[in-house]
């Protein structure tokens, strides 16, 4: 299957957290791309990526990167393809320079942020996949069944508090 989501990130130290993204996507069985696309050590490569993805049939990417995270705001600039950033937690600030990096982007080209880290990540598995559930029956469906499943479990964890 070709791939619908492109997953990319700053540098291969994001992976430990941009794995997260791609969990998601195979548990819901979303054909998707990964690839260590650099804003400034491989800038002419990060414009080639986002000028061709949607010819290549990409539909959303999602973008992680970690301190100036300038990944994510430079595709969108030259996409029109919807753009999901992920916060990195960086070693020196934690995450606050990437996540401000990220979500400050000035009005008409937007970068759809998540939250620092593993769940940011996560979630934008989760957002990159509802994205297409929107034009997708049997995504949505697998969707739902995913919300009833965590319902299950923390409506079940109240008999964890003994
Ligand atoms: C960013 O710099 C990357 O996204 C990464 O989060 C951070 C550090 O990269 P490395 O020095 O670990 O390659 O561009």
């Amino acid at each position: 299957m070709n791939p619908k989501i492109g997953v990319i990130m700053g540098s291969s130290s994001d992976w430990e957290t941009m794995k997260h993204a791609c969990d998601i996507l195979e548990e819901l069985e979303v054909p998707y791309e990964k690839q260590v696309v650099s804003a400034h050590r491989t800038p002419d490569l990060m414009f080639e990526y986002a000028e061709s993805a949607r010819s290549r049939g990409i539909q959303v990417i999602i973008a992680g990167a970690g301190g100036a995270a300038h990944l994510p705001g430079m595709v969108a600039a030259k996409t029109t393809l919807p753009v999901i950033g992920v916060p990195v937690q960086s070693r020196a600030l934690n995450g606050l320079d990437s996540l401000l990096s990220i979500v400050q982007m000035p009005g008409g080209v937007p970068v759809a942020t998540v939250a620092i880290g593993k769940a940011g990540a996560t979630n934008a598995g989760l957002l990159a996949a509802q994205i297409l559930g929107a034009f997708d029956v049997e995504l949505a469906a697998k969707l739902d069944a995913r919300r009833e499943a965590t319902k299950a479990q923390v409506l079940e964890s109240t008999g964890d508090l003994t």
